[in-house]
C-alpha cells in the first residue's frame, strides 16, 4: 500500500436511522484532517464531494417497514455508480458516512469489480437485520444482511445482480449487541464473529491475525473494511447514534488499523455512524481520522 490514489467519497447519510445529525459526519471528519493526514503519509487523494441525499423533512416513504427505504435505495444506487467509476480510474475508494446504511451502495459498487470481495465489519452490532427480523425499521442495521442477499429485493438488488458478497467472506470484530434474528442467521450461515469475548479472551493481535488467515483461506482478491465508530468503546467515540458500553479500546483499534496496513489486504474502506451533534468537541471524528493513519501507514517513530 505504497502512495495509493485514494478518492474520497462523503455520504451526509442520516435516513436509515432515526436520529438527526449523522449526515454532518462526513463534514466532521474532513474538518478533522482526513486529507491533510493521508497526504502527509504521501498518498495521492482526491476529494470527490458528497453524493447527494435527500432531505430527512422531505422524505415521506413509508409504504413498508424500511423506514425512508426509497430514499435510500435512491443513494445507495448513486454510492454504488460512483464508487463503480472511481474504481474504474484506478482509485482507492475510502468512503466517509453518514449512517450504516451507506454500506449497502458501497459492497454494490465494489461487488462486480471482485470475484470474491472479502469485508471486515468492525461493529458493535452484526447489521444483519431484515425487514422481518428488524426490532426498529432502520435500514442501518440491515446492510450486512442485504449485501449477502437478504431483505427487502430492492435493496438486494441494486445495480441488478446479487449477492454482492459471500457470507463466508465476512467477519464481524467487536460484536456485543446482536438481536435474536441476527443470531439465527449467524448460525445458518456460519458468519464468522469476533465478539468482544473473543478479542478480551485472545487479545486483538490474535484476533485480527486469525480473521486475516480466514480470510486469505478463502483465497479473497479484494477486502473491504467497513468500520463504525460504535465498535470503539463510547468512552473514545461518543459521537454515535447507538453507543453500547464494552467496546474495542484506542489503543486495539490503533493495533487492529496497524496490522491490516502491514497484511495490504485491504482495498477500499469505510468509516461510518460519526455524529457530531452527539459528540464531544469533534472527538469522534478525531479518533476516526486518525485510525485512518494507522489504516493507511503513518509511522509512529
Ligand atoms: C439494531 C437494529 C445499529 C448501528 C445501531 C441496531 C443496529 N440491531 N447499527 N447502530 N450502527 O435496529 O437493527
Ligand atoms: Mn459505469
Ligand atoms: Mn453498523
Ligand atoms: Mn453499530
Amino acid at each position: 500500500m505504497n502512495n495509493l490514489n485514494i478518492s474520497l467519497i462523503g455520504v451526509p447519510m442520516d435516513l436509515g436511522q432515526n436520529r438527526r445529525g449523522v449526515d454532518m459526519g462526513p463534514s466532521a471528519i474532513r474538518y478533522a484532517g482526513v486529507v491533510e493526514r493521508l497526504e502527509e503519509i504521501g498518498h495521492n487523494v482526491t476529494d470527490e464531494g458528497n453524493i447527494l441525499i435527500a432531505a430527512a423533512e422531505k422524505t415521506a416513504s413509508t409504504e413498508t417497514n424500511l423506514r425512508n427505504l426509497k430514499e435510500v435505495t435512491d443513494a445507495s444506487t448513486a454510492l454504488a455508480e460512483k464508487i463503480h467509476h472511481v474504481m474504474e480510474d484506478g482509485q482507492f475508494p475510502l468512503i466517509l458516512g453518514g449512517d450504516h446504511s451507506i454500506a449497502i451502495g458501497t459492497l454494490a459498487g465494489l461487488g462486480d469489480r471482485y470475484e470474491n470481495l472479502g469485508v471486515i465489519w468492525y461493529d458493535a452490532h452484526a447489521d444483519l437485520n431484515t425487514g422481518e427480523t428488524s426490532p426498529s425499521g432502520n435500514i442501518h442495521g440491515m446492510p450486512l444482511a442485504v449485501s449477502i442477499g437478504l431483505g427487502h429485493e430492492q435493496l438486494v438488488n441494486i445495480r441488478g445482480f446479487a449477492p454482492k458478497i459471500k457470507p463466508e467472506n465476512v467477519v464481524i470484530i467487536g460484536a456485543r449487541s446482536v438481536d435474536p434474528g441476527e443470531r439465527e442467521l449467524i448460525k445458518e450461515k456460519g458468519i464468522k464473529v469476533f465478539t468482544m469475548h473473543d478479542i478480551d479472551k485472545l487479545g486483538m493481535t490474535e484476533v485480527m491475525d486469525q480473521a486475516m488467515s480466514y480470510l486469505k483461506e478463502s483465497e479473497v482478491d479484494g477486502v473491504h473494511l467497513s468500520l463504525d465508530l460504535d465498535g470503539i468503546d463510547p468512552l473514545y467515540t461518543p459521537g454515535v447514534g447507538t453507543p453500547v458500553p464494552g467496546g474495542i479500546s484506542y489503543r486495539e483499534s490503533h493495533l487492529a488499523m496497524e496490522m491490516l496496513y502491514s497484511s495490504k489486504m485491504i482495498t477500499s474502506a469505510e468509516f461510518v455512524e460519526v455524529n457530531p451533534i452527539l459528540d464531544e468537541k469533534n472527538k469522534t471524528a478525531d479518533v476516526a481520522v486518525a485510525l485512518m493513519g494507522s489504516l493507511f501507514g503513518e509511522k509512529l517513530v
